[in-house]
């Protein structure tokens, strides 16, 4: 990571610190519109509790995407200041024709720079500076940089609630992320110490916590039940008591034991020592986001962010329960059905509205556990009547080979006047039913160009 890259993109969220204040000073309300997942949470949260501590006041929206429809009622509103977290830099265009002026705190791939010298609106995202949106920072983080100037480092805990959220971590936090970790933890925002990456460890008994780990995975555990009540019973552990409750004999044994599965199992945990138990660990607290998100209970989830601790935590860790137990009956759906096999890719079909929305985040874990190839992206098809909703998910080592699945899906979409794009290793894209066959053959088609075969 260049020290160069970053020092342009602290520079351009200094510009957007300034606007923002300029905009606070006046009293202005400022119009935050987000996205609806853990990093879009994660997101707003940053945003709102800075505007709140600056003692001004914010409307706020979490939407799913960015659409025509949106903009179109945002074009009628009018507020001195909009501010985009996780979305906007492919609307640079319209947002720029807003009534009032524009923050885009954005971090997916972007060739439209077009907009940049537009003086209503100032757009901060790291693709402009030649860094890596899917791995140095989230639009947490992003969001973040805007309001360091305003010495409040407690929020870069959100910052990297949101990174996790977006999966950024893996093995350690890299980029701007690193930067932003550095900082949380000179001020006392994050803890860091070396132990088991377990979820859920104060609230679900161990065979349950160690199953809902899926990050890093546990081969025969992770999402299995039944295998991770076997394993504990092998161990002479007791199954049903919660990790936290363990005696440091029996944390070493488990310890040495997992560690053989998966070593990327035991490393550096970061807590947020302010927060309750249940979301103290940056995971967990990232999890409960996501499972708000994944229940459209947007606004649980922001309220979480914003301190409310004695109805919108509660909320959030019940619908965290049903997230949990959700998604170890779709990967046991996984195991038992498999994907099809395409010659470059893979993919899965579904019309259960129920797991439209882990879809995602379903296939990431396949390929991780290695249920599914690892050696093909993922493509996963959920039907809603008309339409399909299609996410991608790839490998690191693939992206490497030149797999870039937020161009490949954007480009697909296009034949068919839909919409597509996101990241390298992560994307999605909606299209008509009546042409999912043809998408598949060209996503087929540039995924086997993209690695020049
Ligand atoms: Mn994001």
């Amino acid at each position: 990571m260049s020290p160069k890259k970053q020092h342009y993109l602290l520079n351009r969220a200094d510009e957007a610190s300034k606007l923002l204040k300029k905009h606070l000073n006046s009293e202005n309300m400022v119009r935050v519109i987000s996205h609806n997942d853990s990093d879009g949470i994660s997101a707003a949260g940053v945003i709102c509790n800075a505007i709140s501590q600056e003692g001004g006041k914010f409307h706020v929206t979490l939407v799913p995407r960015l659409k025509g429809q949106i903009m179109d009622r945002l074009s009628q509103e009018r507020y001195k200041l909009f501010y985009f977290c996780d979305m906007g830099s492919a609307y640079i265009e319209r947002i720029g024709q807003l009534k009032g002026q524009a923050i885009i705190a954005d971090h997916h791939q972007t060739i439209d720079t077009a907009g940049d010298d537009l003086e209503n609106l100032i757009h901060v995202n790291p693709h402009l500076f030649g860094m890596d949106g899917t791995r140095d920072i989230s639009a947490s983080g992003v969001t973040y940089l805007t309001i360091r100037p305003f010495e409040k480092p407690k929020f870069s805990a959100l910052a990297l609630v949101g990174a996790i959220g977006d999966m950024q971590y893996s093995n350690g936090f890299r980029g701007v992320n690193h930067t932003i970790l550095n900082e949380a933890l000179d001020s006392g925002a994050v803890e860091q110490r070396e132990d088991l990456k377990i979820i859920s460890r104060t609230e679900e008994p161990l065979f349950k916590s160690l199953s809902y780990t899926f990050q890093p995975a546990l081969p025969g555990i992770t999402g299995d039940l039944e295998g991770s009540r076997a394993f504990l019973e092998k161990l002479g552990i007791s199954y049903s008591i919660k990790y936290s409750e363990l005696a440091d004999e029996e944390k070493d044994l488990l310890r040495e034991k997992l560690i053989l599965l998966n070593p990327q199992i035991f490393g550096p945990v970061y807590n947020t020592p302010h927060n309750p138990p249940a979301i103290r660990n940056i995971h967990d607290y990232s999890q409960v986001l996501d499972a708000c998100g994944n229940n459209k209970r947007y606004a649980t989830g922001l309220s979480i962010c914003l301190g409310d601790r004695d109805s919108a935590l509660p909320e959030g860790l019940e619908l965290l329960k049903k997230y949990q137990e959700t998604m170890i009956k779709a990967l046991g759906w996984i195991r038992r059905e498999g994907a099809q096999e395409m010659d470059y890719v893979q993919y899965i079909y579904t019309e259960d509205k129920e797991k439209k929305s882990i879809m995602g985040t379903l296939a990431s874990i396949g390929i991780d556990l290695e249920i599914l190839n690892p050696q093909k992206p993922v493509l996963t098809l959920s039907r809603m009547h008309e339409l399909v909703k299609v996410s991608g998910r790839t490998t690191l080592e693939l992206t490497q080979k030149g797999v870039n699945l937020g161009i490949a899906l954007e480009e697909a979409s296009k034949n068919f006047n839909s919409t597509g794009g996101g990241h390298n290793i992560a994307a999605g894209a909606v299209v008509p039913y009546k042409n999912l066959e043809n998408f598949k053959n060209l996503v087929n088609d540039l995924v086997s160009s993209q690695l020049g075969v």
